[in-house]
């Protein structure tokens, strides 16, 4: 049994949909950020990162989103959520996670966790107001050199999709619209038709706090 601690509005959401996806058997742990149960000793002795998501699987703990969906994509093979017979596409994928994790979801993180990076509440605010320019530019790459289509790595879909569905979905409160992205807004609207999306979304909205 797998269990995938989260909390809702995260960026947990991507691995919640991929094992949702994936048919496997798991269960998902809430975190509750409003109390910082992500500080406690108990979430720290399982993620010493205090972040989310984390797996627990038999052989030991996954952090990092990237990881948890391709190790979620291999051990279900015939949920066919990698393209795992091809090295190249399957580096291709792990480009546009990558992407996803250590540039957009930090540009992204810029709007309410800039105390990572400064003490000096002037300099918060001075991350705050790039936010919605670096997102923008962000999801004008993706829509223009990344995204195949209708899903992110082409004909088939892929653990790349769940991640571009869940950072889309913070694109409004970062300030930008998401109608000027035909192919990503049309990719949010496919995805939500999704039954393991719905399954997902519907998990989170049991939760009690906000990421
Ligand atoms: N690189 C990590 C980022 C994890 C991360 O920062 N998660 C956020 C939620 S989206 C978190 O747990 N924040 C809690 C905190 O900063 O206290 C990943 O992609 O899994």
């Amino acid at each position: 049994m797998l269990t995938l601690y989260f909390s809702r509005g995260s960026c947990a959401l991507a691995s919640m949909i991929a094992l949702e996806e994936s048919g496997l058997d798991h269960q998902a742990r809430p975190l509750d950020f409003s109390r910082t149960e992500q500080q406690s000793p108990e979430y720290l002795a399982i993620n010493p990162k205090g972040r989310v998501p984390a797996l627990v699987t038999d052989q030991g703990v996954i952090t990092e989103t990237p990881a948890i969906l391709a190790y979620v994509a291999q051990l279900a093979p015939e949920a066919r959520l990698a393209p795992l017979d091809d090295p190249f596409e399957f580096a291709h994928m792990q480009a546009i996670n990558s992407y996803l994790c250590s540039t957009v979801h930090v540009n992204h993180a810029h709007s309410r966790r800039g105390y990572r990076w400064a003490d000096d509440t002037a300099a918060h605010e001075a991350m705050r107001a790039k936010v919605t320019q670096n997102m923008t530019d962000c999801f004008r790459l993706i829509e223009a050199n990344m995204f195949r289509g209708p899903w992110v790595m082409g004909e088939n879909f892929s653990v790349a999709d769940p991640y571009l569905f869940t950072v889309s979905g913070w694109l409004k409160g970062d300030g930008v619209d998401i109608d000027q992205f035909v192919h990503i807004s049309d990719h949010r609207a496919r995805m939500l038709e999704r039954p393991a999306v719905q399954r997902a979304l519907a998990t989170e909205k049991m939760t009690l706090s906000a990421a």
